[in-house]
């Protein structure tokens, strides 16, 4: 491994190793036992394609082979912007074969997001849809190449692409068997130490930091997944959230349902009725949901009444499920919940399917393997008492050391001796139960999805006539928490209409826009001379939904 990325100390490498835990496989050496194991099985399935696993393995080799030729190299590392299709699953696994490590952005984000990413990425290709909801990627993807000191390819899946840019639907629908492939690819196969993907933090800092999942941590977080989870060859996994988050890609998610031969169904958005069309269609058995979304299919199946039948399970996790609608989801769906609380930096906790209700409506569940390490401690870092609140920091083989290229960073984020500061507030229960209490870092929960207070305050404070800025987190009907802007303004107070437009205009995902702003003489301070966020945050959470006008 490079520098680049730190390691997990060699004493505890040869533990996770003896233990079980790293099988020193590159994930794409894996992509073809699942493909010999289940062969003419389907695998993937979106809208009517179906695609088996021998289809998905030959044509994920495909185009790694292809990979070269387009300027990749084995260590480089692409920007991937997709949408829920079958031929994001496809580029992840032919980026594990040809030992090209795909960074796992969303189609929601922007140029501000996208441009961060490929630079810091040093990234050789960019891969978008051409067009989605209204909203040119390729033109995006293309601007951001053309800025980049380096060359940087274009990757496009859709109907066509422009000139210069790589077609990859026209390349995966050329590929034909290749006489030799595997075995050439099998000879050039990463080193399982090696990145095999990046996910990104639902970070704390100015812009997403990157995190490095090896071949052995990821593989082995998504099996011990599917064990903890019941996944079988029987398993329908229905993706409706974005799949380049962790929870849906391996966790067990699409990756885990199919390395026990499962079939993966992809749908493009979370929206309910297409949803339990889908279901229903497909036979689906499991989904995870967020807590926001499952509110919505709530509140649909009791309007519809949808034959779910097959459904079994609902995972939901991503932020914190509020007892009531933890109630309503078996109610209302004919299911069995299973809490999930994770982190794309490494460690899982899940409910178990056979725990108690008690443990399943009041509890985030429990780390998912004898190797994770939890600790509960108080601002100095020591150890709490059981049962007390503190913050949460862990260790692990599928928790990582740090971050991407970020040493500064990741001074702070990780103690000195390794572990992972999650800035989650959370007691540990007797039976070894985590319950998330609040959080410590500065971020806005939205939904699921996690947009940092400090990058917006500085897209603040760059794009708007303000003296400061400062963004907390209020309460939120529809997603738990929305972004509220307060700032200090130079002249006139900017409208929302005017924040959400400059913020559009420097090219910041729609996600992250303040949904409501407020303006205050000067920002109160703490008794150290620190911004008060907890005072600004207390005097605008109060605020009801009369006074304030819902964006959408
Ligand atoms: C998942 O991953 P990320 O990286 O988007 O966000 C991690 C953070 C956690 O540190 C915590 O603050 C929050 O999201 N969170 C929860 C939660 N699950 C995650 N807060 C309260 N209750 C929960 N159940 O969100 C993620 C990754 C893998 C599986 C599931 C979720």
């Amino acid at each position: 491994m490079t520098t680049d990325l730190p390691d997990w100390p060699p004493e505890l490498a040869a533990a996770y190793r003896t233990a079980g835990f790293w099988l020193d496989r590159p994930l794409g050496e894996w992509m073809w036992q699942w493909a010999e194991e289940h062969g003419e099985r389907v695998a993937l399935v979106d809208g009517d394609v179906e695609i088996s696993f021998l289809e998905m393995a030959s044509l994920a080799d495909g185009l790694a082979e292809a990979l070269p030729g387009l300027g990749l190299r084995p260590g480089d590392r692409i920007v991937v912007g997709l949408p829920n299709r079958w031929e994001f699953v496809v580029l992840l696994l032919a980026c594990f074969r040809a030992g090209v490590a795909p960074v796992l952005a969303l189609p929601a984000h922007r140029e501000l997001e996208l441009g961060y990413l490929a630079r810091h990425a040093e990234a050789r290709m960019i891969v978008v849809p051409d067009r989605w909801r209204g909203f040119d990627h390729e033109a995006l993807a293309a601007r951001i190449a053309a800025d980049l000191p380096w060359r940087c390819a274009v990757g496009v899946v859709g109907e066509f692409a422009l000139p210069g840019h790589v077609d990859l639907t026209a390349l995966l629908r050329s590929i034909s068997t290749g006489e030799g492939r595997r075995r050439r690819l099998d000879a050039l196969a990463p080193d399982p130490g090696d990145a095999a993907l990046f996910l990104l933090s639902g970070g704390t800092t100015g812009l997403p930091k990157m995190i490095g999942r090896t071949h052995n941590d990821y593989e082995y977080n998504l099996r011990r997944s599917g064990e903890v989870c019941g996944f079988s060859a029987e398993t329908r996994y229905l993706v409706t959230l974005p799949a380049a988050h962790n929870f849906p890609l391996g966790c067990p998610g699409i990756l885990g349902a199919l390395a026990v031969g499962g079939q993966a169904v992809l749908l493009a958005s979370p929206e309910p009725v297409r949803a339990f069309q889908t279901i229903a269609r497909r036979r689906i058995t499991i989904t995870s949901l967020v807590p926001a979304i499952a509110r919505r299919w709530v509140e649909k199946a009791r309007e519809t009444r949808p034959d779910l039948g097959s459904l079994a399970v609902v995972q939901v996790g991503g932020s914190v499920l509020d007892p009531v609608l933890a109630q309503e989801i078996p109610a209302m769906l004919g299911v069995r919940l299973q809490q999930v609380f994770g982190m794309a930096e490494g460690l899982l906790n899940y409910t178990r399917l056979d725990d108690s209700d008690e443990v399943l409506l009041h509890t985030q569940g429990r780390p998912i393997s004898p190797g994770d390490e939890v600790l509960v401690v108080d601002e100095s870092d020591r150890p709490l008492p059981a049962g007390e609140i503190g913050e949460l920091l862990t260790r692990g083989p599928y928790t990582p050391r740090g971050y991407f290229r970020a040493a500064e960073h990741n001074a702070r984020a990780f103690t000195p001796d390794g572990w992972y500061r999650t800035g989650d507030l959370v007691r540990l229960r007797e039976d070894g139960n985590l319950v998330v209490e609040g959080r410590r870092k500065d971020l806005i929960n939205r939904g699921g999805e996690k947009v940092s207070a400090e990058e917006v305050e500085t897209v603040a404070r760059a794009v708007l006539d303000v003296a400061d800025a400062l963004a907390v987190p209020v309460p939120d009907p529809r997603f738990g928490e929305r972004v509220c802007l307060v700032v200090v303004p130079r002249g006139a107070a900017p409208s929302l209409a005017e924040v959400r437009a400059e913020f559009t205009a420097h090219g910041v995902a729609d996600y992250k826009l303040p949904e409501q702003v407020e303006s205050l003489d000067r920002l109160p301070l703490t008794p150290v001379g620190k911004v008060d966020r907890k005072s600004v945050r207390a005097q605008f959470a109060s605020k009801t939904e009369e006074s304030w006008t819902p964006v959408r």
